[in-house]
């Protein structure tokens, strides 16, 4: 049950100046860093931390903050979902990225919760992207502005220890004993 997270503050997070407000959030609810750097990655890498197999997921997200605004098209989830990948790997190339991993009991499904819905107008209040920002995916994709959502936090275990591996070398992530930790698990 102890957990590690791949966590990243975007390029939003960075040029807003916002990572010390968001790394608070983490620590507060216990979660131990374990390792961070700061990298400005190119296009190819980005393209391999968000692989080609989004293309539909992502498209479908811009589908369905559209079908809530009520804004119609005729382009398919496909179609849309490959101008969202350009625009995002334009968007997570612009500035630095900050990358931490986390760690902590259930810290991969608990980060989701606290980072909220991938539209931040669908974050809850009291997430952060709920707290931080008003946008949504359906209004990047129309101004093809990169969705501009803050965070990426790891989705499932196994995808945590695949992007871990992407984003840190084995001699990055440190094992310490913080001194509050046996209070805060
Ligand atoms: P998440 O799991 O919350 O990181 O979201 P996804 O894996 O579904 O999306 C990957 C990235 O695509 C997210 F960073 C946000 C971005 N995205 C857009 O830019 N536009 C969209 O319409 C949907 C997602």
């Amino acid at each position: 049950m102890n957990e590690r997270s791949l966590v990243l503050l975007k390029p939003d997070a960075v040029q807003r100046a916002i990572t010390g407000q968001i790394i608070s959030r983490f620590e507060r609810a216990g979660l131990k860093i374990v390792a961070m750097k700061m990298v400005w990655i190119d296009k190819k890498f980005a393209s391999i931390h968000y692989p080609e197999h989004l293309i539909p997921i992502v498209g479908k997200k811009t589908l369905a903050d559209w079908d809530d605004m009520g804004i119609k098209t005729k382009k398919t989830a496909e179609e849309l979902g490959v101008e969202i990948m350009e625009d995002l790997m334009n968007f997570t190339t612009e500035a630095p990225i900050l990358a931490m991993v986390l760690e902590g009991i259930h810290a991969v499904s608990q980060i989701r919760k606290m980072v909220g819905h991938t539209s931040p107008h669908k974050a809850k209040p009291g997430t952060i992207r709920g707290d931080f920002t008003t946008i949504s995916m359906g209004f990047a994709t129309q101004r093809r502005f990169g969705g501009r959502n803050l965070v990426h936090a790891s989705g499932t275990i196994e995808e945590a220890k695949k992007e871990i591996d992407l984003w840190f070398k084995s001699e990055e992530v440190h094992d310490y004993k913080t001194v509050h930790e046996p209070h805060v698990r």
